[in-house]
């Protein structure tokens, strides 16, 4: 690759993560540039049609959507991350996308304005993990998703699971009791340098403050939890 690339990027955008975490699986050189979403800059907006991040820019001309750049690379890039087979393949851009449903589901968790929706959110995330549950590979396989190679869907999920390092901490939250096998990939994704490198040291620090300012029911459960350690 000899284009200059220059990935457009918010702190905690579990999306632009997808994209550092491919580039760095790549080993390609990038540049990256942080904005602030709450205060979006001119620039940005000329280039961004959603006005979302992430964007990467190719020698200056701009491509949006995360798994769009994801493929973008892939097909760029001699060092491949899907697998060779059309049908494999065809299978981990579906759970590529699954994974969207996810963060989705986890920002209706965040967001959840009462107790009740906070835990009918909650079960939504875990049915979720459950159903990934059933497409990972029995324990004798892995540590990735599909196995001892690092997948599209590993770059797509390191970010995912990423959240629950701050939000293991919640009483009363659960969303990996019964799936065994997800925490083991979680634990080979939390340990993969390129998911790590992914973020700043103070990622936990910015999540935490980010999710305490929802004011959600989210927000006053961590507030509690904090005082009653504090005593
Ligand atoms: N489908 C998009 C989602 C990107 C997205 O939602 N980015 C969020 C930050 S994580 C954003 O830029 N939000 C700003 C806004 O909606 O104004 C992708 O995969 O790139």
């Amino acid at each position: 690759m000899t284009a200059k690339l220059t990935l457009v990027s918010h702190l905690l955008c579990p999306y632009v993560q997808r994209a550092a975490i491919v580039l760095a699986e790549k080993g390609i050189v990038f540049e990256r540039i942080t904005i602030d979403l709450a205060n979006k800059p001119d620039w940005f907006l000329k280039i961004s049609p959603l006005g979302k991040t992430p964007v990467l820019l190719v020698d200056g001309q701009p491509i949006f959507e995360s798994a769009v750049i994801c493929e973008y690379l892939e097909e760029t890039t001699p060092t491949p991350l899907h697998p060779h087979d059309p049908v494999a393949r065809a299978q981990h851009r579906g759970w590529m996308e699954f994974g969207s449903a996810v963060l989705n589901a986890i920002a209706g968790l965040y967001a959840a304005p009462d107790d009740a929706q906070l835990a009918a959110k909650a079960e939504d995330v875990a049915a979720k993990f459950r159903q990934v549950e059933e497409a990972l590979p029995a324990s004798a396989e892995g540590p990735f998703f599909a196995g001892a190679h690092f997948s599209m869907v590993d770059a797509v999920f390191g970010p995912v699971f990423r959240y629950f390092d701050v939000l293991d901490a919640v009483e009363g939250l659960d969303f990996f009791a019964t799936t065994p096998r997800l925490l083991a990939w979680r634990a080979a994704l939390a340990g993969r340098r390129s998911v790590r490198g992914a973020v700043r040291a103070d990622y936990p620090a910015l999540l935490r403050h980010f999710l305490l300012a929802r004011q959600s029911a989210l927000s006053r459960r961590m507030v509690a939890n904090a005082e009653l350690a504090a005593q």
